[in-house]
């Protein structure tokens, strides 16, 4: 017990108040009922479309919307290509909704032309746990550009998400927009930099040879840490405790179930790869994690694909980070990746550097939608969205 004199009891006080002052909802608060029932309209062309996650030939439509009008780098060298299985997986963990997978088509169910999604997530912004719903996959055909169908597709996702007495969101972009809640970074780590060079992702250092390269990047073929195992089904509660103990320290994180963590951790080939560290004692005492997500090579003769892992819940708790990320980069190349992609965010500084990442020349925005709080800093962030 910490016994306060009555001012630095009014100080602290005080103190409190205003922090908490500094966080909560921006807009009035609203019932289900106070949100339109109907659909917001669109341009007399388009209609609105749920988009069936199960359906084939949906998710083809989906995939071709996204792989040719998806993002792309500052210099529009790449753009991202999700896979369908992928794209599958990010929509629909436990509790979705159909109905949060919103489509504008040409009337008539035509081409499908401008796409985004929500999925439910418990978030927890400094001392509050929020049910929200996480937005991404914002996308209108670049024939379509500039027309305000974006801020069509964000009212109606919206409405939708609101009729269900879901109030906040949190979402991430490259572009700054009102109010960013965190500015990270991504670093990058080569793992085939002879093809990294050749399609113009990174570039010869000053006085280095390509074989001099080559051999800077090298990583161990097999992981180095004893025990060191393909996370399966029965570790589903041990690395649920593991990465929700870790995820406490940030000021912004997800509040994960145990089927929660089942669905974003368990391997899934050609998408998530989740490796654990098991003792003598059969306990599991660490995991690494990372998803698969490949970009199209625009305009470059010889390479079409950059295979790119991005780094996801990592948690070390008898080895350093370090060492055991060292052993996610061995997978990772191991797995035919050419780069091992990385934000600033959580403990990934302790490895960055020594691990020979680079800092790339992109950004990653955090926002959050009808919360205010104070700004995060990247270290304080413990959130990974896809
Ligand atoms: S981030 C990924 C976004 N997608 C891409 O970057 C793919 C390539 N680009 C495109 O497809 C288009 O350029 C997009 C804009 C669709 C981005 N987030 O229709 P417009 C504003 C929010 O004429 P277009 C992700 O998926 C812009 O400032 N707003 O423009 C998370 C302007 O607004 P204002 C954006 O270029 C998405 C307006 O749009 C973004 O044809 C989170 C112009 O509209 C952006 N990334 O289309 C969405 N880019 O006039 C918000 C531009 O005001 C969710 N704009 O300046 C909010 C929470 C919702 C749920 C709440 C529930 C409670
Ligand atoms: O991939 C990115 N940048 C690369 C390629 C740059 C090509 C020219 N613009 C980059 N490469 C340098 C790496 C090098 C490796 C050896 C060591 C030194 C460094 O920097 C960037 C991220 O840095 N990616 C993008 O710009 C893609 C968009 C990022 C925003 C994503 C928004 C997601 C929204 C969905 O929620």
């Amino acid at each position: 017990t910490i016994i306060l004199e009555e001012d630095s009891q009014t100080q602290l006080l005080h103190m409190l108040r205003k922090y908490d002052a500094d966080a909560g909802p921006l807009d009035e608060i609203k019932t289900v009922d106070d949100v339109r029932a109907e659909p917001y309209n669109l341009p007399a062309q388009f209609e609105w479309c749920t988009c069936d996650v199960s359906d084939d030939a949906v998710m083809q439509e989906v995939y071709t919307l996204l792989t040719e009008n998806y993002v792309e780098d500052d210099d529009s060298m790449f753009r991202f290509d999700y896979s369908v299985p992928f794209l599958r997986w990010a929509l629909t963990p436990p509790e979705y909704l159909r109905n949060w997978h919103l489509g504008v088509r040409v009337k008539g169910g035509g081409k499908l032309v401008g796409f985004i999604t929500g999925i439910p997530a418990k978030m927890r912004v400094y001392d509050k746990s929020i049910q929200m719903v996480e937005i991404n996959f914002l996308c209108v055909h670049k024939k379509l550009r500039s027309k305000r169908l974006a801020p069509v597709l964000i009212k109606e996702i919206t409405r939708r998400v609101n009729r269900e007495n879901v109030w906040q969101a949190v979402y991430t972009a490259g572009v700054v927009l009102p109010r960013p809640v965190s500015e990270c970074r991504y670093w990058h780590r080569s793992l085939n930099p002879k093809k990294l060079i050749e399609v113009g992702f990174s570039h010869l250092g000053q006085r280095m040879t390509m074989a001099r390269t080559i051999k800077l990047y090298k990583v161990p073929d097999t992981p180095q840490l004893a025990g060191m195992r393909e996370m399966r089904k029965e570790d589903v509660s041990r690395v649920h405790s593991l990465v929700s103990n870790y995820l406490k320290k940030f000021s912004l994180h997800p509040e994960f179930t145990p089927e929660e963590v089942e669905h974003w951790m368990l391997p899934k080939p050609g998408v998530v790869s989740c490796w654990v560290r098991e003792n003598e004692k059969k306990e599991v005492t660490d995991v690494f994690s990372f998803y698969s997500l490949p970009s199209s090579i625009l305009g470059n003769p010889k390479h079409n694909l950059l295979r790119a892992a991005y780094s996801y819940w990592n948690v070390a708790t008898t080895v350093p980070l370090q060492d055991l990320m060292l052993d996610a980069l061995s997978v990772a190349k191991q797995q035919g990746f050419d780069v091992f992609n990385a934000l600033d965010i959580m403990d990934n500084e302790s490895f960055l550097k020594d691990l020979k990442f680079g800092i790339g020349d992109g950004y990653l925005q955090y926002y959050l939608y009808n919360w205010k709080c104070p700004k995060i800093e990247p270290r304080s962030i413990g959130l990974v969205l896809l």
